[in-house]
């Protein structure tokens, strides 16, 4: 049966949509207090055992694990600026030297002696990067409660704030704890439900060698250290105030006896300025953070958290219906989901990830790391820094499309300081113009290859970031953003290519090199994945010099150049090539699968457009087959959501949730690494709607490049069986639209669109489309039957 979708309300922008009543109503309800149940609780029924088992809070700079133990609660915390090593560059000069002759060796099949070459003259210096630290511990010692009944601990995802409740010695006991943006500090309250039994002893501790801590004050202790000699120094404040009762401060600890209830606030910094200096003084950052909260007391401190967080998380609703499942605590329900669909808990992990994202990524604060901003060890794997061959991406992919764009940020900061560093880069080893990064970097900024040739040497980093300012411009159409940051570090990053790829002395097409598709094959000449990257680097440069009206020849030259990059090919095997040979191994079930990076997150490969290439990939998919770590499964969502197979993505959202999650919902890679999380969230966005396409002129015409025409808008284009019925509010798309949809029976019965910017779009669903032309702010409603 055919849909019908027709326009049923035309551009009225001086009536409210529901989505703006829907943000108007969420403000209203943003002072109200926490809730005690609701579909966007995590808990449990007994205090976390392990890290991975605590839950996570976050103020974008702050970051917290609540273990909620009866007798000795546990916070373990973190500041995202606090890392091992100084300010460094670590170009290797001279490399470029030995460019040619490393290529060279490429072209004439002597990889072994090529990797040999590199490892010895090319790479970074020292080798490897330096690791994301952990800041130290609260303990809250309660020695009479070793009887807690009635237990309970959660997190309440909809205001951010992490509960424990129990009862001991006929008391009822409640903590609650948040992690304030606006006031920069972490919250807890301990309150009892009868006067004069909160008695506790509060303790400061740090993994840190050099760390101590000392007395500031009658109600504040001070936990201090440096990560290394010549390294980040760092220091946090405890402050301690009681209703009743009485405090008294130690040389490690507070003590609170007999109080009603006490407030801690603990405030955290260090000496990081920037990647080239650390000269901060944290004792000072910490003394005027404590000072402008000292009077707000938790009601005030509440409710300024809830106005700043709310607006973010309750931008997008998810409704999947309810299950049985919902009535359980988060750990057993998560050993369940693999037997029993529960639409209901892959809501809930979405808006856990968008939670994440707001708790470890705000305007001014580092990028979300490998683990965010959560770490308990000294040497945590990876060393919990920036992995760009997927992993840092994967975190930004919810950014845009969950209505979080100011969560993308702290990303933008990162690309402008390696664009910096990563000049020196491009001469240093290639002797060329614009910036490069290669696989990984750190809080110094790091853009040389490092730890090892073979998979090190990857050049097209920063050119994946670049993608992301992209993309944040074609959400927003934020000109001023695209001519003042966007533009110049895509403009560099193009340049770089410019002058870095080389005609393959075979085919004469242009190719990338030296440099390997991540973790397979070692270092070659052209990997496919480079080639879809370079291409979308310069489509998007040359549309972004377009929409400003500037550099035309140079993009005319981007243009040309891209033309000639050895295109993607299908092999013997009907797969897409991951290399420039046919060369694949159909056994092979490695997790990294970036050959398919012009299916996700590029847009170059796609179902309608691009047909044949896209069953290459799609067989090349199912060769690499469904295992894999947490991110893996996650991208798998996500390319299988491209494919319109909303039953293929559910199954791998559903192997994640069985398979790759932590008790408390963090990816479980294992170990854990936070990306998993990210990709599962935009993998969810991305089955319910997709913007990836333009058209140029009818429907019926074949897609083109997304810099200009008809934005098409798909709606559901990848809804599993079991999400028959549904709702989703908020979602944002490409060329400025925001999204709500509603279905039934697997059906769309409803969509809203508000349009941002004005611009025209192509409504899909199903086979059914529509043409709008909008206007700013104008409201539309089409009804599906
Ligand atoms: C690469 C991946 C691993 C992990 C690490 C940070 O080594 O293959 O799975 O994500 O980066």
């Amino acid at each position: 049966m055919k849909r019908t979708l027709k326009p049923a309300l035309k551009c009225q922008s001086c009536r409210p949509s529901p989505v703006a009543l829907l943000t108007s109503f969420a403000l209203i309800l943003s002072c109200a207090a926490v809730r005690a149940d609701s579909p966007l609780t995590l808990w449990y029924t007994h205090p976390a055992t392990k890290w991975v088992e605590a839950l996570p809070i976050g103020n974008g700079r702050l970051g917290g694990m609540v273990f909620g133990g009866v007798a000795d609660e546990h916070l373990q915390f973190n500041e995202d600026t606090l890392w091992t090593g100084q300010p460094h560059e670590y170009q290797h000069e001279g490399a470029a030297k030995y460019l040619p002759q490393i290529r060279q060796l490429l072209f004439d099949g002597k990889q072994k002696e090529a990797e040999d070459l590199a490892m010895n003259e090319f790479m970074s210096v020292p080798l490897h990067q330096k690791a994301y630290q952990p800041f130290g511990d609260v303990h809250l010692l309660f020695p009479s409660h070793t009887n807690g009944t009635n237990y309970r601990r959660e997190l309440d995802l909809d205001s951010a704030v992490a509960k424990v409740s129990y009862e001991a010695d006929g008391v009822t006991y409640e903590r609650q704890i948040f992690a304030s943006h606006p006031d920069e500090v972490i919250v807890w309250q301990i309150r009892g439900s009868k006067p004069g039994r909160v008695t506790f002893t509060a303790k400061m501790t740090s993994p840190h060698a050099s760390a101590r801590t000392a007395i500031r004050d009658n109600n504040e202790l001070a936990l201090l250290g440096q990560v290394e000699q010549d390294g980040v120094k760092f220091e946090s404040h405890l402050h301690v105030a009681s209703k009743g009762g009485k405090v008294t401060v130690h040389d490690d600890s507070i003590m609170v006896e007999n109080a009603d209830s006490a407030l801690l606030t603990l405030a955290a910094a260090t000496s990081f300025k920037n990647y080239k200096d650390i000269s901060a003084e944290p004792a000072a950052r910490c003394a005027t953070v404590m000072k402008a909260v000292a009077k707000k007391g938790f009601d005030g401190l509440l409710k300024a958290h809830l106005a700043d967080y709310q607006k973010l998380f309750r931008r997008v609703q998810l409704d999947l219906g309810s299950t049985e499942a919902g009535k359980l605590p988060t750990d057993q329900r998560l050993k369940k989901v693999a037997g029993e669909p529960d639409p209901q808990l892959a809501a809930l992990y979405f808006q856990f990830g968008r939670y994440l994202l707001i708790a470890s990524s705000r305007p001014g604060t580092q990028p979300a790391n490998l683990q965010g901003l959560w770490n308990d060890q000294l040497k945590p794997p990876w060393d919990s820094k920036y992995t760009v061959n997927i992993n840092t991406e994967m975190n930004y992919w919810p950014a845009e499309v969950c209505n979080l764009s100011e969560c993308h940020e702290p990303l933008f900061d990162l690309i402008d300081d390696c664009a910096e560093t990563g000049h020196k880069t491009a001469q240093a080893h290639y002797g060329a113009r614009g910036w490069v990064l290669h696989h990984n970097t750190d809080i110094w900024r790091g853009t040389a290859p490092i730890n090892a040739s073979n998979h090190g040497i990857w050049v097209v980093g920063g050119a994946w970031l670049c993608h992301h300012l992209w993309e944040h411009y074609l959400f927003t159409g934020d000109k001023e953003f695209l001519r003042k940051r966007g533009y110049p570090a895509m403009k560099e990053a193009a340049l770089f290519f410019a002058n870095f790829l080389v005609e393959d002395p075979k085919t004469g097409r242009l190719i990338s090199g030296p440099s390997n598709s991540p973790e397979q094959g070692g270092l070659v000449m052209g990997p496919t994945m480079d080639h879809q990257i370079i291409r979308d680097l310069f489509a998007n440069t040359a549309a972004a010099a377009a929409a400003l009206g500037v550099d035309q020849e140079f993009a005319a030259h981007l243009d040309e150049m891209r033309k000639r990059i050895a295109p993607n090919q299908i092999g013997k095997h009907g797969q897409l090539q991951e290399w420039l040979e046919d060369k694949d191994d159909p056994a092979n079930t490695h997790r990294h699968c970036s050959h398919l990076w012009g299916v996700y997150p590029g847009w170059e490969i796609t179902p309608r457009g691009t047909s044949e290439l896209c069953a290459a990939a799609k067989q090349s998919l199912l060769f690499r087959g469904d295992g894999g770590t947490g991110w893996s499964k996650a991208w798998k969502i996500n390319f299988w959501a491209r494919f319109l197979d909303g039953d293929h993505a559910n199954k791998m959202l559903t192997e994640a949730l069985a398979g790759n999650t932590f008790p408390n919902l963090l990816d479980a890679h294992p170990p854990f690494q936070i990306d998993g999380n990210f990709g599962g969230t935009a993998g969810i966005a991305e089955m319910l709607l997709q913007s990836q396409e333009v058209t140029v002129q009818s429907p019926k015409s074949k897609v083109q490049s997304p810099a200009a025409g008809v934005r098409v808008l798909d709606l559901l284009p990848a809804l599993p069986k079991t999400w028959a019925n549904g709702s989703v509010v908020g979602l944002h798309a490409r060329g400025g639209f925001e999204v709500a949809l509603f279905w039934k029976d697997a059906k769309l019965t409803r969509a809203e669109i508000r349009s941002l910017l004005g611009n025209s779009c192509l409504v899909r669903s199903g086979d059914q489309v529509l043409e709008l032309a909008t206007k700013p702010g104008g409201f539309y409603r089409i009804d599906g039957r």
